[in-house]
């Protein structure tokens, strides 16, 4: 399985954890969160990044004759093994966190229409996929509108977790993929024909995935960035490239699942 790793880049003050533990002062220009994504193409709607509360994350350090310079790099241990296979990184890593020791914390991402975006919890990420770092894209993705829906209605929520409403009360779901027959904003759409009521609504969830993955993939077009007016399928490798070529990601491999259990 192939991963686009989205670099995440965290914007000062960084977590003391964090800063305390960087082997030298001048890497603190340079921590990722990175996310793995399989949408290269909707990194113009990111309107914030979804860490897990209780989730175990490391930090380590990029290997400089893969990434030119040496970075920092935030993900789950099980990514970080794939990582270091993949030559991405070095052995080894410079501090533990969870979720919540970086959650509240500002971010610049490559495309995206808002200057600035926040971690925010995410309660349904998934420890045995990607890097346990995801990126949010509320207009074509129904798990992240979903959540981001919880997020805006719960106060409580956003107490629970130190998430200042201005980290999240402003990012709206931006158009960025048109697929006929769900307009301008799919994921927004599928929800509301489906009636999902909040991110814990798992197989309705799954429903609206399927809903819009392979009709977004072959009829969606783009309607922002320089490849306007393109189908989503004809396109998505340039995309892909063009980050790759400007530093904003990295190509990140992941093993074939491995199949325990087959239920149907
Ligand atoms: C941006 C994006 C935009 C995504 C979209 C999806 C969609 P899959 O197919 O099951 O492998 N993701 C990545 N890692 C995790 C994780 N550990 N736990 C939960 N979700 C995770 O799913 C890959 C997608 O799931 C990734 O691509 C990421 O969200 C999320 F418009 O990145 B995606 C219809 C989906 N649309």
């Amino acid at each position: 399985q192939e991963y686009t790793l989205v670099k995440m880049k965290l914007i000062e003050p960084i977590p003391p954890k964090l800063s305390k533990a960087l082997p030298k002062p001048n890497l603190k220009q340079k921590i990722y969160l990175v996310a793995a994504t399989l949408r290269p193409e909707t990194m113009y709607g990111q309107t914030n990044c979804w860490l897990r509360p209780d989730l175990k994350y490391i930090a380590v350090i990029s290997d400089a004759t893969t990434t030119k310079e040496e970075e920092v790099y935030i993900c789950t241990e099980r990514a970080a093994r794939n990582m270091f296979y993949q030559g991405i990184i070095k052995e080894g890593h410079i501090v533990e966190l969870i979720g919540n020791d970086l959650l509240g914390c500002k971010l610049k991402v490559p495309l995206a229409k808002y200057e600035f975006v926040y971690t925010l919890p995410m309660l349904t990420i998934k420890d045995n996929k990607g890097t346990g770092v995801v990126t949010s894209v509320p207009s074509d993705s129904p798990d992240d509108f979903a959540a981001l829906r919880d997020i805006k209605k719960k106060a409580a929520l956003r107490e629970k977790y130190g998430i200042k409403d201005e980290m999240v009360l402003p990012f709206e779901p931006v158009p960025i993929i048109e697929i006929p027959g769900f307009g301008d904003l799919s994921a927004v759409t599928v929800c509301e024909q489906l009636k999902i009521q909040s991110q814990n609504d798992a197989d309705k969830l799954k429903e609206a995935k399927e809903r819009v993955y392979l009709k977004g993939f072959y009829e969606g077009v783009m309607l922002v960035g320089s490849y306007k007016g393109s189908k989503v399928c004809d396109i998505k490798k340039s995309i892909q490239k063009d980050l790759i070529d400007s530093g904003d990601v990295l190509i990140y491999m992941e093993p074939e699942k491995q199949v325990i259990s087959r239920s149907g």
